[in-house]
């Protein structure tokens, strides 16, 4: 074979060369030099570099101001090392079967990675200009237990950044060394913006920094609750992790190489509670974000419709051989099985906000699904099942108990995450489980021996996940006992057609 002719290597984007980029690119519409670091971005993954950051570059295109972002690397340096040769910019490439658009982004202007710089990365967030803070640091970043919602005081985490508060290394360790010094320098405390799929997202980490701020000093945790805000946010764009045939694309699209290139679908939606501190804030409303007075609505919507849909399609997807949600929901068992889950199941128990049509929304919600430009596989969705099972299908599933109501679909999933968290597939072969609970998920299946109900009967009771109310249902034990053993003995894919309304 003729090897294939090597294109000339592109130059990076930078400062420098963003004037080279192709001709139908969207660059920036201010100038970079008035930004200040007025927020701290705490989690720089795809998600926050597809989403906050877009709203923040339209705000400032619409309505100018200062708002320029500092990214914080809670773990690797990785994006840190893409981001700074790149003076922070990257590609934003958005796909759908229609085709690609390509934007610069230019807000995050630096990024700090915390556990080679605690102290630079708490100096941030103390320093006068930073007015908010934001996080996008995955459900398990919180420390949490996830069924009481209360911190885990045995988190490894939290037991070093409690013995050495000067260099904290969770998201809540740094949030409480910098409000407290912001305390004694007498500045007043940065609204803390949670934006991760948790419920009542604000609420929760005000709790979790209140609980490990008292166990520093009870003064301090009096000063934030009287002082600090924490609005709660619902926050929606599918923005699958990068690859390298994106960052290939992306560099492709504009004619430079960009290595920190993200790639989501078109649609994009943010509801935000409008509790900030000093009303200091760019101008999202001006650029689509939503202000309200109770976000949960939006927010219970999008955990038990959206998440709920795609934890049934990561874990039956997977489970059923299907690689990314778009081959998932064009297999017509698995897309009747989530059309029957919601309109069964999860939409009679759900109040809509305002001016919503469920069943609309739901609609509109496959569509997006089956967007074939955006390959978001279904492993990656099934990672840290035990953080996401609660607010996407328990929540549902105690509605539908107190009233009464059968829950054989949500068992169903429920099952097909316990047959995922067994680590090996139909097939005999093993499954990469992430999750911060995979090894204690591991050893208790391991210690249950074959038969179903002994194995659904000791996840079942992994109270952290399921709560006392749950570990102790019989009705729901005997509902995911009944799914598990139907995919045990029919295999996932029969036994989920034996799930489909008639
Ligand atoms: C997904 C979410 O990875 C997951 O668990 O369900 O990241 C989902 O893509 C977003 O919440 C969509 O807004």
């Amino acid at each position: 074979m003729t090897p294939l002719p090597r294109m000339a290597p592109l130059p990076r984007l930078s400062a420098s060369t963003l004037h080279h980029a192709a001709k139908n690119v969207r660059l920036l519409g201010y100038d970079r030099a008035v930004l200040r670091s007025g927020i701290v971005h705490l989690g720089l993954g795809a998600f926050a570099r597809a989403h906050l950051t877009e709203y923040t570059d339209d705000a400032l295109a619409r309505a100018a101001g200062d708002w320029g972002i500092t990214g914080v690397s809670l773990q690797r340096p990785d994006q840190r090392d893409r981001l700074a040769p790149q003076d922070g910019l990257y590609i934003a490439l958005q796909r759908d079967g229609a085709g690609t658009q390509a934007r610069i982004i230019g807000c995050v202007q630096r990024v700090l990675v915390a556990p080679e710089q605690p102290q630079a990365v708490v100096a941030a967030m103390a320093d006068r200009s930073c007015r908010i803070v934001t996080l996008t640091v995955t459900e398990k970043g919180y420390c949490h237990d996830p069924a009481s919602g209360r911190l885990d005081f045995a988190h490894p985490d939290i037991t070093a950044d409690l013995a050495h508060p000067a260099a904290p290394r969770s998201a809540i360790g740094l949030i409480v060394a910098a409000l407290e010094r912001r305390r004694a320098a007498r500045l007043a405390p940065f609204t803390v913006m949670c934006c991760d799929n948790l419920p009542q997202n604000g609420r929760l980490l005000a709790r979790l920094v209140d609980e490990f701020a008292r166990r520093r000093n009870a003064e301090l945790a009096d000063w934030i609750v009287a002082k600090g805000a924490f609005p709660c946010t619902m926050v929606d764009r599918i923005v699958p992790a990068t690859t390298d045939a994106d960052v290939a694309a992306a560099s492709e699209a504009v004619g430079l190489l960009d290595l920190a290139a993200v790639v989501h679908e078109p649609f994009r939606q943010w509801v935000i509670e409008d509790r900030f501190v000093s009303a200091a804030r760019p101008a999202w409303q001006e650029v689509g974000a939503q202000f309200v007075a109770d976000v949960a609505p939006y927010e219970h919507m999008k955990l038990r419709v959206l998440n709920a849909a795609h934890s049934a399609l990561a874990y039956l997807g997977y489970l059923s051989g299907r690689e990314t949600i778009v081959e998932a929901v064009l297999d017509p068992i698995l897309r009747r099985f989530v059309l029957d889950l919601w309109r069964e199941e999860i939409i009679p128990v759900l109040a809509a906000p305002p001016g919503i049509n469920l069943s609309a929304y739901s609609d509109r919600l496959m569509r997006r699904f089956e967007n074939p430009a955006i390959l978001h596989r279904t492993w990656q969705i099934a990672a840290d099942g035990s953080q996401k099972l609660p607010q996407r299908l328990l929540d549902t599933i105690r509605e539908r108990l107190a009233r009464q109501l059968p829950i054989t679909r949500l068992a169903h999933v429920v099952a097909a995450w316990i047959r995922y968290v067994g680590g090996v597939d139909e097939i005999g072969k093993l499954i990469d489980v992430r999750d911060p609970l995979a090894t204690l998920l591991r050893t208790t299946l391991d210690g249950a021996g074959q038969a179903a109900a002994e194995r659904v009967a000791r996840v079942i009771a992994l109270n952290e996940i399921f709560g006392d109310d749950l570990t102790d249902n019989q009705v729901f034990r005997a509902a995911v006992t009944e799914a598990y053993t139907a995919m045990l003995e029919h295999g996932v894919r029969d036994a989920t057609l034996a799930q489909l309304a008639p």
